[in-house]
């Protein structure tokens, strides 16, 4: 038996990589076993412990409902409980890989520079004390154990929807190694990948209606199941130190460049996602199918689709057509209810990847992207309205809005702040940007 240590055992790791490993555990040879570790909150470990770890996966394609139970969690630690334990375990032998879906903000990068945010309290704290907090500190302390006690080569995968996922990754325990004198640096080299990835399978949060509905059609009480989409998509950068599971049998594929198929997924999704989350909230609507049932806004998200599929490489242009009508099919999806909500979350942290990377590659050709400047302005207009209504703003940043929000009576002033904190490029023509944010703001 061969074990994943997986930080962040959330919905769309169980939708994602915990459904292939389960699936390719019935193809392979060996079987393997995930061990969980949340980093902040017990929450999945109190749900799942008294379940043994087994879950629900309900997968709704619009024509029908699959219930599968998911059996491949043996049990899931809590990063604050007992961080010794999670060392030891990436310095164990058995465990082969190690992966990660901590969402953008868990990778601390300081969007000023891109390197790692020594600034962040967490960081700079388990750099002082050697106690590990975050994603980055425990793989740079657990390292260090493995290294020390056996040098087993191991595998390190980010699952995240961070450009450059696997290279982004590597760097970021580079830098913690260097400024916290690990003593990592050769080893790393020799013995430590860290393929890159593109994940994507549409995973809404549970909600107590999806409990009923799996206790009605299963007979089983479950407290934590999953509701996500027929289609999922896995590639992974084929560069493993040791073995792998045969995900590929369960559907995932092994190539050698990811950055392709990332940036495709990143821009034309995950953009779209966001541009609807905003202008969708804005336009009074809830979910995602609802969004996309608003000819207006569909519009504006085809419109959105063009200005990325432009930007992608080559090789993905004879099927981008393709790939977007499928698109603006999954989102159509009304089983999955969707909140806009969900994905607006976080957006100071995911706009850079999904929006601004387009803005920035049609500028640097001198064309224009006014599908893209509307994304961020309805972020502008949805953080500008939600900190002048005193409500909760969930992003890494909600304390920064909050002073802006009290540092001027000037409302232009107060967006083009909260448009700094995206640190958008010096030529970005903000002021078209600040416009229609005030012409949105005025409607
Ligand atoms: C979404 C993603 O919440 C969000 O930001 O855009 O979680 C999206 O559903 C997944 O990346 C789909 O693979």
């Amino acid at each position: 038996m061969k074990r994943i240590l997986h930080l962040g055992p959330g919905n769309f790791f169980r939708a994602h990589q915990a459904w292939y490993t389960h699936h390719a555990n019935a193809h392979g040879n060996e079987t393997w076993q995930i061990t969980g570790v949340s980093l902040k909150s017990s929450t999945a470990r109190d749900n799942l412990a008294p379940q043994d770890c087994d879950y629900t996966l309900v997968i709704n394609s619009v024509a029908d409902t699959d219930y599968q139970r998911i059996t491949v969690i043996d049990r899931i630690l809590v990063g604050p409980e007992n961080p010794q334990a999670i060392i030891d375990l990436i310095a164990d032998p058995a465990t082969v890989i190690v992966s990660l879906t901590v969402t953008e903000k868990g990778y601390h990068i300081d969007a000023k520079t891109g390197h790692l945010n020594t600034g962040n309290p967490d960081i700079a704290a388990e750099m002082s004390d050697g106690q590990p907090r975050t994603a980055i500190g425990f793989l740079a302390f657990g390292l260090q154990q493995r290294q020390q006690q056996n040098a087993d080569p191991i595998t390190i995968i980010s699952c995240d929807n961070l450009s450059d996922n696997g290279a982004t990754l590597k760097k970021l325990v580079q830098e913690f190694d260097q400024e916290a004198s690990v003593g990592l640096a050769d080893w790393l080299k020799k013995s430590v990948t860290f393929p890159g990835t593109m994940v994507d399978r549409i995973t809404p949060a549970t909600t107590d209606s999806l409990r009923q509905e799996v206790h009605q059609k299963t007979g089983w009480a479950d407290a934590s199941p999953v509701a996500t989409e027929l289609f999922s998509e896995w590639i992974i950068e084929d560069n493993f130190a040791a073995a792998r599971p045969a995900w590929d049998q369960a559907g995932a594929q092994f190539v050698d460049d990811v950055s392709p198929f990332e940036q495709r997924k990143l821009r034309l999704l995950n953009g779209t996602h966001s541009f609807l989350a905003y202008a969708g909230l804005y336009t009074g609507h809830t979910y995602v199918h609802e969004a996309i049932a608003d000819a207006l806004l569909r519009k504006a998200v085809e419109d959105l689709m063009l200005e990325a599929t432009a930007t992608l490489p080559a090789a993905m242009h004879s099927d981008a057509a393709d790939y977007c009508t499928e698109l603006i099919e999954r989102f159509a999806n009304p089983a999955l209810k969707h909140e806009l909500a969900q994905i607006a979350g976080d957006g100071s942290q995911k706009l850079p990847v999904r929006i601004l990377s387009t803005i920035t590659d049609r500028d640097s050709k001198g064309i224009p992207s006014p599908r893209a400047f509307d994304a961020i302005a309805y972020w502008l207009v949805f953080i500008h309205q939600r900190s002048a209504a005193g409500a909760d703003i969930n992003d890494p940043l909600a304390k920064r809005f909050a002073e802006i929000q009290q540092s001027s009576d000037d409302r232009r002033s107060r967006l083009s702040a909260i448009l700094q904190t995206l640190s958008p490029d010096a030529s970005l023509d903000q002021d078209r940007i600040l416009d229609r944010a005030e012409t949105l703001l005025d409607a």
